[in-house]
């Protein structure tokens, strides 16, 4: 469905130098203000590329301190930072549509630099996409971060050490199996050698990353795409609460920003509300809404109708809201194998991905709502939600660990762009590099 790159840079890439991530930098934003000039014929953007040229001059020619090879605009920058440390965590971003050239433009550009892609062909939206994501996984970074790295450059990793490893993943919510299964890769390595802490964590980022690719290597596409000539479903589930009605309207809107023709089918039909507010969704972002308002409504019904529509219509994509609750669970999971039978039934030529929305703050839950909808959905993936908010980020590890299913999505919060395609290695990095 995108190309939004999923690319894991070579080690080498990763040896550049700051001051070249700074000059990147530099260039991305230059060539955002022009971008946004051009967008608004606006000449006031002219200022903003003079001052940041003069800065840079600034910086080299003025500042004798022992910072003088980092710009005056990052300086200030780390101030701000140190600030944002200290303030509380509570709303880690504003949605303004504006960026500043500042240090979680830096990390983010890095982050995109380090994927081979070209300054001048960054967007303001991926810049604003990857500082939500940095600045959500914040708070897990800094904890795992500081502790990773005083028990990493302790040397070998002997039970003592390995023991506090162990307590430091599970606290990330990481989950027992992905758990032992780092450690072990850890003691193979660092018997092999004994290595500084910083490369001890790139080598554990080399394991996460490899744990979250890992279920890819089962599944056709390594990237979730609306294929071509052929109705491509997407079936919703989850608990009650996760996020699944939102994430419906950001994957409408992400189909229609990629060109994808799509309708909804409104498949929760327990909820007076439901219905309504999948049409909301439906009108802001120019989708149409396949629904039955009628009372005590069969969801299959609905699904069903919804196929012939997304069938008559030859749209690319059809996607479908579901239940997060019913009068007990098992009476949702039988009517998610219906839904299910309905969609194999009628539609046998579609390209169906099943994907449980999964609510990241609530941790080790994630694993036992998995293993309650796996069966009934057919899973095929997930999608996790509320990244900005207190989760620690580890569940996305150990669902991929536990049951090979991959991440497709992730949500960083409630607005319409706060949903994007799933990358390990800019997740990794927002959860390991300060
Ligand atoms: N902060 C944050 N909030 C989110 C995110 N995704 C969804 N939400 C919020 O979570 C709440 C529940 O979202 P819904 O989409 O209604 O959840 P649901 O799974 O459809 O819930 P039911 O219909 O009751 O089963 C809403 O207030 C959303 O705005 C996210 O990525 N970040
Ligand atoms: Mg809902």
């Amino acid at each position: 469905m995108s190309n939004w790159p999923n690319n894991q840079p070579d080690s080498e890439d990763k040896k550049i130098s700051q001051e070249y991530y700074i000059s990147w930098a530099q260039k991305a934003y230059k060539h955002i203000q022009e971008e946004k000039a051009i967008e608004q014929s606006d000449t006031s953007q002219v200022n903003t590329i003079e001052t940041i040229d003069s800065l840079s001059i600034n910086t080299s020619t003025s500042d004798k301190s022992l910072k003088k090879n980092i710009p005056t605009w990052m300086q200030k920058s780390n101030r701000l930072d140190a600030l944002k440390e200290n303030a509380t965590e509570s709303k880690a971003y504003n949605n303004e549509t504006s960026v500043d050239l500042n240090k979680e433009f830096v990390w983010s550009a890095k982050i995109l630099a380090n994927q081979g892609r070209d300054p001048e062909d960054v967007t303001k939206d991926e810049i604003q996409w990857l500082t939500r994501l940095h600045q959500g996984l914040g708070k897990t970074r800094r904890g795992l971060l500081n502790k990773l790295k005083f028990v990493l450059g302790q040397g070998p990793l002997n039970d003592d050490v390995v023991a506090e490893i162990e307590a430091i993943l599970l606290q990330a919510d990481i989950g027992i199996n992905a758990t032992d299964y780092i450690i072990t890769s850890l003691q193979d390595k660092l018997l092999e050698e004994s290595l500084p802490s910083e490369q001890a964590i790139e080598y554990l980022k080399n394991i996460l990353c490899d744990i979250l690719n890992s279920p890819l290597k089962k599944v056709q596409n390594s990237e979730i795409l609306v294929k071509k000539e052929v109705l491509n479903i997407w079936l919703l589930t989850g608990v009650n609460g996760a996020g699944k009605t939102t994430t419906i309207g950001k994957l409408a809107y992400l189909a229609q920003q990629l060109g994808h023709s799509c309708i909804i089918a409104a498949a929760d039909t327990f909820r007076a509300a439901a219905v309504e507010q999948v049409r909301l969704w439906g009108e802001k972002t120019n989708t149409p809404v396949i629904a039955n308002p009628g009372k005590n409504t069969d969801p299959a019904a609905v699904v069903y109708d919804g196929l012939i529509a997304a069938q008559a219509r030859g749209v690319d994509l059809l996607l479908i809201d579901t239940a997060g609750r019913l009068q007990n669970k098992t009476n949702l999971m039988e009517e998610l194998a219906k839904i299910r039978r309905v969609i194999d039934k009628k539609a046998e030529n579609a390209h169906v991905e099943s994907l449980l929305v999964i609510d990241a703050t609530l941790g080790q839950n994630g694993l036992r709502q998995t293993e309650l909808f796996l069966e009934a959905a057919h899973l095929s993936g997930v999608i996790l939600t509320k990244l900005d908010g207190t989760s620690k980020g580890g569940i996305a590890i150990a669902i991929a660990q536990q049951f090979g299913l991959p991440i497709r999505f992730i949500g960083v919060g409630e607005d319409i762009q706060d949903l994007k395609p799933f990358s390990s290695y800019e997740f990794v990095e927002a959860l390991l590099n300060e």
